[in-house]
Protein backbone atom coordinates (compact mmCIF):
# COMPACT_ATOMS: atom_id res chain seq x y z
CA UNK A 1 0.00 0.00 0.00
CA UNK A 2 0.94 3.81 -0.34
CA UNK A 3 1.19 3.96 2.97
CA UNK A 4 4.02 1.79 3.10
CA UNK A 5 6.72 4.08 1.14
CA UNK A 6 5.57 7.32 3.14
CA UNK A 7 7.64 7.00 5.96
CA UNK A 8 6.54 9.47 8.83
CA UNK A 9 8.42 12.35 9.64
CA UNK A 10 10.09 11.28 12.72
CA UNK A 11 11.30 8.20 10.69
CA UNK A 12 12.36 10.17 7.76
CA UNK A 13 14.65 11.85 10.96
CA UNK A 14 15.88 8.81 11.60
CA UNK A 15 17.03 7.53 8.89
CA UNK A 16 18.87 10.53 8.04
CA UNK A 17 20.65 10.47 11.12
CA UNK A 18 21.58 7.48 10.69
CA UNK A 19 23.07 8.09 7.23
CA UNK A 20 24.93 10.99 9.17
CA UNK A 21 25.89 8.73 11.56
CA UNK A 22 27.10 5.99 9.12
CA UNK A 23 28.67 8.70 7.30
CA UNK A 24 30.58 10.36 10.07
CA UNK A 25 31.94 6.78 11.30
CA UNK A 26 33.54 6.59 7.92
CA UNK A 27 34.69 9.50 8.12
CA UNK A 28 36.33 9.56 11.27
CA UNK A 29 37.65 5.92 10.56
CA UNK A 30 39.34 7.37 7.41
CA UNK A 31 40.45 10.38 9.68
CA UNK A 32 42.41 8.71 12.40
CA UNK A 33 44.88 7.62 10.27
CA UNK A 34 46.87 10.83 10.58
CA UNK A 35 50.15 11.07 9.52
CA UNK A 36 53.00 10.60 11.91
CA UNK A 37 54.43 14.14 10.83
CA UNK A 38 51.05 15.91 11.12
CA UNK A 39 50.47 13.71 14.26
CA UNK A 40 53.80 15.00 15.89
CA UNK A 41 52.71 18.80 14.46
CA UNK A 42 49.51 19.08 15.87
CA UNK A 43 50.53 17.76 19.34
CA UNK A 44 53.35 20.30 19.03
CA UNK A 45 50.07 23.07 18.73
CA UNK A 46 48.21 21.30 21.42
CA UNK A 47 51.44 21.86 23.66
CA UNK A 48 51.51 25.20 23.13
CA UNK A 49 48.00 25.51 24.19
CA UNK A 50 47.62 23.45 27.19
CA UNK A 51 49.07 25.39 30.72
CA UNK A 52 52.30 22.89 31.68
CA UNK A 53 52.75 23.21 35.19
CA UNK A 54 56.37 21.95 36.62
CA UNK A 55 56.53 20.55 40.09
CA UNK A 56 59.94 20.65 41.16
CA UNK A 57 60.64 18.12 44.13
CA UNK A 58 63.67 18.15 46.54
CA UNK A 59 64.44 16.70 49.24
CA UNK A 60 66.59 14.10 50.69
CA UNK A 61 66.53 10.49 49.45
CA UNK A 62 63.60 8.36 51.20
CA UNK A 63 61.81 11.45 52.12
CA UNK A 64 58.55 10.59 50.25
CA UNK A 65 58.93 12.66 46.74
CA UNK A 66 58.11 9.86 43.88
CA UNK A 67 55.67 9.17 46.50
CA UNK A 68 54.15 12.43 45.85
CA UNK A 69 53.73 11.74 42.10
CA UNK A 70 52.09 8.86 42.39
CA UNK A 71 50.05 9.82 45.35
CA UNK A 72 48.65 12.85 43.48
CA UNK A 73 48.72 11.42 39.82
CA UNK A 74 47.05 8.11 41.43
CA UNK A 75 49.68 6.27 38.64
CA UNK A 76 51.35 3.35 40.83
CA UNK A 77 54.84 3.49 41.47
CA UNK A 78 56.09 0.66 39.05
CA UNK A 79 54.49 3.09 36.42
CA UNK A 80 56.09 6.48 37.50
CA UNK A 81 59.32 4.78 38.17
CA UNK A 82 59.31 3.54 34.63
CA UNK A 83 58.30 7.10 33.07
CA UNK A 84 60.87 9.00 35.21
CA UNK A 85 63.61 10.11 31.96
CA UNK A 86 66.97 11.24 32.80
CA UNK A 87 66.92 14.87 32.68
CA UNK A 88 70.59 16.56 33.54
CA UNK A 89 73.16 14.83 36.33
CA UNK A 90 71.22 15.43 39.30
CA UNK A 91 67.48 15.63 38.05
CA UNK A 92 65.04 12.93 35.97
CA UNK A 93 61.27 13.54 34.99
CA UNK A 94 58.13 13.06 34.77
CA UNK A 95 55.62 13.89 32.27
CA UNK A 96 51.62 13.35 33.54
CA UNK A 97 49.75 11.87 31.61
CA UNK A 98 52.01 11.79 28.95
CA UNK A 99 55.23 13.12 27.18
CA UNK A 100 52.59 14.04 24.60
CA UNK A 101 50.65 16.11 26.89
CA UNK A 102 52.51 17.07 29.45
CA UNK A 103 50.21 19.02 31.95
CA UNK A 104 52.09 18.61 34.89
CA UNK A 105 55.85 18.00 34.70
CA UNK A 106 57.06 16.65 37.66
CA UNK A 107 61.10 16.90 37.81
CA UNK A 108 62.65 14.73 41.25
CA UNK A 109 66.15 15.36 42.75
CA UNK A 110 68.43 12.73 42.75
CA UNK A 111 71.47 12.13 45.23
CA UNK A 112 71.03 14.86 47.50
CA UNK A 113 73.61 14.80 50.42
CA UNK A 114 75.52 12.10 48.47
CA UNK A 115 79.07 11.95 49.60
CA UNK A 116 81.59 14.47 47.50
CA UNK A 117 82.76 13.33 44.31
CA UNK A 118 86.51 15.17 42.80
CA UNK A 119 86.24 17.65 46.01
CA UNK A 120 82.79 19.13 44.82
CA UNK A 121 80.06 18.62 46.23
CA UNK A 122 77.00 17.15 44.33
CA UNK A 123 74.84 19.56 46.38
CA UNK A 124 76.46 22.62 44.52
CA UNK A 125 76.00 20.85 40.88
CA UNK A 126 72.36 20.41 42.10
CA UNK A 127 71.74 23.67 43.18
CA UNK A 128 73.10 25.20 39.82
CA UNK A 129 71.14 22.76 37.81
CA UNK A 130 68.09 23.81 39.48
CA UNK A 131 68.78 27.68 39.37
CA UNK A 132 69.45 27.32 35.89
CA UNK A 133 66.11 24.95 35.23
CA UNK A 134 63.84 27.49 37.37
CA UNK A 135 65.33 30.31 35.85
CA UNK A 136 65.49 29.30 32.58
CA UNK A 137 62.64 30.90 29.85
CA UNK A 138 60.75 28.06 28.12
CA UNK A 139 61.14 29.12 24.30
CA UNK A 140 57.86 27.80 23.02
CA UNK A 141 54.72 29.72 23.59
CA UNK A 142 53.82 27.58 26.01
CA UNK A 143 52.33 28.86 29.32
CA UNK A 144 54.74 27.14 32.07
CA UNK A 145 54.67 27.81 35.98
CA UNK A 146 57.14 26.37 38.03
CA UNK A 147 56.18 25.81 41.88
CA UNK A 148 59.20 23.91 44.24
CA UNK A 149 57.70 21.42 46.63
CA UNK A 150 59.87 20.70 49.66
CA UNK A 151 59.95 16.97 51.28
CA UNK A 152 60.57 16.57 54.96
CA UNK A 153 59.79 13.60 57.29
CA UNK A 154 57.94 14.55 60.03
CA UNK A 155 60.60 12.72 62.05
CA UNK A 156 63.63 14.33 60.22
CA UNK A 157 65.22 17.19 62.32
CA UNK A 158 68.12 17.14 60.47
CA UNK A 159 67.45 19.33 57.30
CA UNK A 160 70.42 22.39 57.95
CA UNK A 161 71.68 21.25 54.75
CA UNK A 162 68.51 20.87 52.92
CA UNK A 163 67.76 24.10 53.97
CA UNK A 164 71.11 25.37 52.97
CA UNK A 165 70.26 23.99 49.49
CA UNK A 166 66.54 25.35 49.57
CA UNK A 167 67.64 28.91 50.82
CA UNK A 168 70.16 29.35 48.07
CA UNK A 169 68.04 28.42 44.90
CA UNK A 170 65.06 30.16 46.34
CA UNK A 171 67.53 33.86 46.87
CA UNK A 172 67.82 33.13 42.59
CA UNK A 173 64.48 32.36 41.99
CA UNK A 174 62.39 34.04 44.41
CA UNK A 175 59.67 34.03 41.99
CA UNK A 176 58.89 30.61 42.16
CA UNK A 177 56.53 29.69 45.29
CA UNK A 178 57.92 27.28 47.24
CA UNK A 179 55.87 24.09 49.24
CA UNK A 180 56.81 22.25 52.22
CA UNK A 181 55.59 18.69 52.54
CA UNK A 182 55.73 17.41 55.86
CA UNK A 183 56.09 13.80 54.83
CA UNK A 184 55.49 10.07 56.59
CA UNK A 185 53.60 11.82 59.38
CA UNK A 186 52.47 8.79 61.11
CA UNK A 187 56.16 7.71 61.92
CA UNK A 188 55.44 10.94 64.64
CA UNK A 189 52.01 9.32 66.04
CA UNK A 190 52.54 8.86 70.20
CA UNK A 191 51.43 4.85 69.28
CA UNK A 192 51.86 3.75 66.08
CA UNK A 193 48.85 1.37 65.81
CA UNK A 194 46.25 4.03 65.56
CA UNK A 195 45.20 5.72 62.39
CA UNK A 196 45.13 9.46 60.94
CA UNK A 197 43.56 11.99 63.23
CA UNK A 198 40.48 14.14 60.64
CA UNK A 199 42.71 16.25 58.66
CA UNK A 200 44.03 18.28 59.42
CA UNK A 201 46.39 16.98 62.14
CA UNK A 202 47.31 20.01 64.14
CA UNK A 203 44.70 22.14 66.64
CA UNK A 204 43.60 19.11 67.94
CA UNK A 205 42.49 20.93 70.72
CA UNK A 206 39.51 19.31 72.59
CA UNK A 207 37.86 17.84 69.81
CA UNK A 208 40.88 14.53 69.70
CA UNK A 209 40.48 11.68 71.41
CA UNK A 210 42.05 12.38 74.84
CA UNK A 211 43.22 8.66 74.51
CA UNK A 212 45.39 9.18 71.18
CA UNK A 213 48.74 10.52 71.13
CA UNK A 214 49.31 13.40 68.49
CA UNK A 215 51.24 15.35 70.72
CA UNK A 216 54.87 14.50 69.54
CA UNK A 217 53.10 15.00 65.96
CA UNK A 218 52.13 18.40 66.44
CA UNK A 219 55.55 19.37 68.11
CA UNK A 220 57.35 18.07 65.01
CA UNK A 221 54.76 20.11 62.87
CA UNK A 222 55.47 23.00 64.42
CA UNK A 223 59.08 22.50 64.80
CA UNK A 224 59.87 22.00 61.30
CA UNK A 225 57.17 24.57 59.95
CA UNK A 226 59.52 26.92 62.14
CA UNK A 227 62.32 26.13 60.72
CA UNK A 228 60.99 26.34 56.84
CA UNK A 229 59.38 30.17 58.12
CA UNK A 230 61.29 32.51 55.57
CA UNK A 231 61.98 29.82 53.11
CA UNK A 232 58.17 28.34 52.60
CA UNK A 233 55.14 29.54 51.04
CA UNK A 234 53.24 27.16 52.73
CA UNK A 235 53.26 23.63 54.78
CA UNK A 236 51.18 20.50 54.31
CA UNK A 237 51.52 17.65 56.07
CA UNK A 238 50.75 14.44 54.56
CA UNK A 239 51.24 10.87 54.52
CA UNK A 240 50.83 9.27 51.79
CA UNK A 241 50.87 5.29 52.90
CA UNK A 242 51.03 2.21 50.58
CA UNK A 243 47.43 0.21 50.63
CA UNK A 244 49.08 -2.66 52.74
CA UNK A 245 49.94 0.08 55.62
CA UNK A 246 46.07 -0.10 56.48
CA UNK A 247 45.73 3.55 57.03
CA UNK A 248 43.08 5.40 56.08
CA UNK A 249 42.74 7.60 54.09
CA UNK A 250 45.68 5.63 52.17
CA UNK A 251 46.84 9.27 50.58
CA UNK A 252 46.22 11.19 54.05
CA UNK A 253 46.03 14.89 53.47
CA UNK A 254 46.07 14.93 49.19
CA UNK A 255 43.32 17.11 49.37
CA UNK A 256 44.96 19.98 50.57
CA UNK A 257 47.96 19.22 49.09
CA UNK A 258 46.37 19.87 46.09
CA UNK A 259 44.73 22.60 47.22
CA UNK A 260 47.93 24.20 48.33
CA UNK A 261 49.79 24.00 44.97
CA UNK A 262 46.60 25.40 43.24
CA UNK A 263 46.71 28.36 45.58
CA UNK A 264 50.32 29.21 44.82
CA UNK A 265 49.88 29.08 41.40
CA UNK A 266 48.58 30.91 38.48
CA UNK A 267 44.63 30.73 37.80
CA UNK A 268 44.75 28.31 34.14
CA UNK A 269 47.28 25.95 36.18
CA UNK A 270 45.22 25.59 39.33
CA UNK A 271 42.40 24.89 37.23
CA UNK A 272 43.64 22.23 35.46
CA UNK A 273 45.56 20.67 38.36
CA UNK A 274 41.87 20.98 40.06
CA UNK A 275 40.25 19.06 36.85
CA UNK A 276 43.42 16.77 36.34
CA UNK A 277 43.58 15.74 39.99
CA UNK A 278 39.85 15.59 40.67
CA UNK A 279 38.99 12.07 42.62
CA UNK A 280 35.46 12.13 41.81
CA UNK A 281 34.93 10.65 38.22
CA UNK A 282 37.38 8.10 39.45
CA UNK A 283 36.05 6.61 43.04
CA UNK A 284 35.77 3.08 41.85
CA UNK A 285 39.16 1.90 40.69
CA UNK A 286 39.36 -1.48 40.18
CA UNK A 287 42.58 -3.44 38.64
CA UNK A 288 45.92 -2.04 38.73
CA UNK A 289 45.47 -1.25 34.54
CA UNK A 290 42.25 0.46 34.65
CA UNK A 291 43.01 2.57 37.53
CA UNK A 292 46.20 3.68 35.65
CA UNK A 293 44.18 3.56 32.20
CA UNK A 294 41.50 5.70 33.61
CA UNK A 295 43.56 8.32 35.03
CA UNK A 296 45.14 8.56 31.72
CA UNK A 297 41.24 8.33 29.81
CA UNK A 298 40.21 11.51 32.36
CA UNK A 299 43.66 13.49 31.82
CA UNK A 300 42.47 13.60 27.88
CA UNK A 301 39.01 13.71 28.13
CA UNK A 302 39.62 17.15 29.85
CA UNK A 303 42.50 17.40 27.39
CA UNK A 304 39.68 17.28 24.31
CA UNK A 305 37.06 19.16 26.51
CA UNK A 306 38.92 22.34 27.07
CA UNK A 307 39.91 22.69 23.37
CA UNK A 308 36.71 22.12 21.75
CA UNK A 309 35.70 24.66 24.07
CA UNK A 310 38.75 26.97 23.05
CA UNK A 311 38.20 28.05 19.83
CA UNK A 312 41.84 27.19 18.46
CA UNK A 313 43.32 29.20 14.97
CA UNK A 314 42.76 25.59 13.80
CA UNK A 315 40.27 23.13 13.64
CA UNK A 316 39.40 21.35 16.28
CA UNK A 317 38.76 17.56 15.26
CA UNK A 318 42.06 17.34 13.93
CA UNK A 319 42.87 18.09 17.79
CA UNK A 320 40.63 15.84 18.82
CA UNK A 321 41.69 13.10 16.70
CA UNK A 322 45.26 13.62 17.27
CA UNK A 323 44.82 13.41 21.47
CA UNK A 324 42.62 10.18 20.95
CA UNK A 325 45.33 8.75 18.85
CA UNK A 326 47.92 9.59 21.50
CA UNK A 327 45.48 8.17 24.11
CA UNK A 328 45.24 5.03 22.38
CA UNK A 329 49.00 4.83 21.95
CA UNK A 330 49.46 5.35 25.49
CA UNK A 331 46.85 3.05 26.26
CA UNK A 332 48.60 0.30 24.07
CA UNK A 333 51.83 0.87 25.74
CA UNK A 334 50.62 0.58 29.41
CA UNK A 335 48.98 -2.97 27.71
CA UNK A 336 52.30 -4.17 26.85
CA UNK A 337 51.66 -2.70 23.09
CA UNK A 338 54.15 -1.07 21.55
CA UNK A 339 52.53 0.70 18.71
CA UNK A 340 53.74 3.30 16.07
CA UNK A 341 50.95 7.05 15.97
CA UNK A 342 49.51 5.51 12.35
CA UNK A 343 49.18 1.95 14.20
CA UNK A 344 47.13 3.51 17.09
CA UNK A 345 45.38 5.33 14.74
CA UNK A 346 44.31 2.44 13.17
CA UNK A 347 42.89 0.71 16.22
CA UNK A 348 41.52 4.09 17.54
CA UNK A 349 39.69 4.36 13.90
CA UNK A 350 38.62 0.49 13.77
CA UNK A 351 37.24 1.02 17.55
CA UNK A 352 35.44 4.44 16.60
CA UNK A 353 34.05 4.03 13.51
CA UNK A 354 31.88 1.12 13.85
CA UNK A 355 30.92 3.09 17.65
CA UNK A 356 30.32 6.63 16.27
CA UNK A 357 28.19 4.43 13.47
CA UNK A 358 25.75 2.46 15.80
CA UNK A 359 25.62 3.98 18.77
CA UNK A 360 25.86 8.05 18.99
CA UNK A 361 24.06 8.72 15.88
CA UNK A 362 20.97 10.15 17.69
CA UNK A 363 23.42 12.24 19.99
CA UNK A 364 25.28 13.60 16.39
CA UNK A 365 21.67 15.00 15.19
CA UNK A 366 21.62 16.19 18.78
CA UNK A 367 24.75 18.23 18.81
CA UNK A 368 25.69 19.09 15.91
CA UNK A 369 23.00 22.11 15.76
CA UNK A 370 24.54 23.79 18.73
CA UNK A 371 28.48 22.64 17.75
CA UNK A 372 30.17 24.37 20.10
CA UNK A 373 31.09 25.57 23.06
CA UNK A 374 29.81 23.60 26.54
CA UNK A 375 27.95 21.00 24.36
CA UNK A 376 30.84 20.48 22.62
CA UNK A 377 33.21 19.90 25.23
CA UNK A 378 31.12 17.97 27.20
CA UNK A 379 30.33 15.78 24.40
CA UNK A 380 34.50 15.95 23.44
CA UNK A 381 34.91 14.84 26.89
CA UNK A 382 32.42 12.12 27.13
CA UNK A 383 33.74 10.86 23.47
CA UNK A 384 37.19 10.37 24.21
CA UNK A 385 36.34 8.78 27.78
CA UNK A 386 34.59 6.33 26.11
CA UNK A 387 37.23 5.69 23.25
CA UNK A 388 39.42 5.33 26.21
CA UNK A 389 37.54 2.48 27.63
CA UNK A 390 37.29 0.83 24.58
CA UNK A 391 40.56 0.64 23.75
CA UNK A 392 40.91 -0.51 27.16
CA UNK A 393 38.83 -3.54 26.43
CA UNK A 394 40.55 -4.33 23.39
CA UNK A 395 43.78 -4.17 24.77
CA UNK A 396 42.73 -6.11 27.50
CA UNK A 397 41.77 -9.06 25.27
CA UNK A 398 44.57 -8.90 23.39
CA UNK A 399 46.66 -9.36 26.59
CA UNK A 400 44.51 -11.89 27.70
CA UNK A 401 45.38 -14.07 24.77
CA UNK A 402 42.03 -13.02 23.29
CA UNK A 403 40.83 -11.82 20.08
CA UNK A 404 38.92 -8.26 20.53
CA UNK A 405 35.05 -8.69 20.27
CA UNK A 406 33.55 -5.39 17.95
CA UNK A 407 30.57 -6.06 20.60
CA UNK A 408 31.95 -6.09 23.68
CA UNK A 409 33.78 -3.71 22.84
CA UNK A 410 31.10 -1.41 21.54
CA UNK A 411 28.69 -2.67 24.66
CA UNK A 412 31.55 -1.13 26.59
CA UNK A 413 31.65 2.08 25.06
CA UNK A 414 27.87 2.79 24.84
CA UNK A 415 27.71 2.74 28.50
CA UNK A 416 31.06 4.60 29.18
CA UNK A 417 29.73 7.31 26.89
CA UNK A 418 26.52 7.99 28.79
CA UNK A 419 28.17 7.91 32.04
CA UNK A 420 30.74 10.38 31.10
CA UNK A 421 28.08 12.00 29.85
CA UNK A 422 26.48 12.82 32.97
CA UNK A 423 29.70 13.13 34.49
CA UNK A 424 30.43 15.88 32.08
CA UNK A 425 27.22 17.45 31.81
CA UNK A 426 27.71 20.48 34.44
CA UNK A 427 31.28 20.60 34.21
CA UNK A 428 32.57 24.10 33.61
CA UNK A 429 35.35 23.85 30.55
CA UNK A 430 35.82 27.64 29.44
N1 LIG B 1 53.97 6.17 55.45
C1 LIG B 1 54.49 6.94 54.54
N2 LIG B 1 55.45 6.42 53.78
C2 LIG B 1 56.00 7.22 52.87
C3 LIG B 1 55.58 8.56 52.68
N3 LIG B 1 56.33 9.09 51.72
C4 LIG B 1 57.16 8.11 51.33
N4 LIG B 1 56.96 6.99 52.02
C5 LIG B 1 57.70 5.72 51.89
O1 LIG B 1 59.05 6.01 52.05
C6 LIG B 1 59.84 5.33 51.08
C7 LIG B 1 60.57 6.33 50.21
O2 LIG B 1 59.65 7.14 49.55
P1 LIG B 1 59.94 7.74 48.13
O3 LIG B 1 58.72 8.46 47.72
O4 LIG B 1 60.46 6.71 47.19
O5 LIG B 1 61.10 8.75 48.49
P2 LIG B 1 62.06 9.56 47.51
O6 LIG B 1 63.36 8.84 47.58
O7 LIG B 1 62.14 10.91 48.16
O8 LIG B 1 61.46 9.59 46.16
C8 LIG B 1 58.88 4.48 50.29
O9 LIG B 1 58.90 3.19 50.84
C9 LIG B 1 57.55 5.14 50.51
O10 LIG B 1 56.49 4.21 50.44
C10 LIG B 1 54.55 9.07 53.52
O11 LIG B 1 54.12 10.22 53.45
N5 LIG B 1 54.05 8.21 54.42
MG1 LIG C 1 62.28 8.80 44.40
Amino acid sequence: MAQDSQDSPLEQVGAIARDWADRAGEWLGANFNVSDEQLAEILQTVREQLPTTEVWLLGKPQSGKSSIVCGLTGVSAEIVGQGFRPHTQHTQRYAYPSDDLPWLVFTDTVGLGDRPQNGRSPDEALIEELTTGLTTEDNSDNQRSRIVVVTVKASDFATDSLRKIVSRVRRRTSDVPCLLAITCLHEAYGDREINHPPYPPTNRGNSGNKSENFDDLERAIAAISKSFDSLADRVVPIDFTQPEDDYTPVNYGREALINALADLLPKAEATAIHRLLDDDALTQIGGLYRGAARRYILAFSMATATLAAVPLPFATMPVLTTLQVSLVGLLGKLYGQTLSPSQAGGIAGAIAGGFIAQTIGRELVKFIPGFGGAIAASWAAAYTWALGEGACVYFGDLMGGKKPDPKTIQTAMSKAFKEAQERFKNQDFS
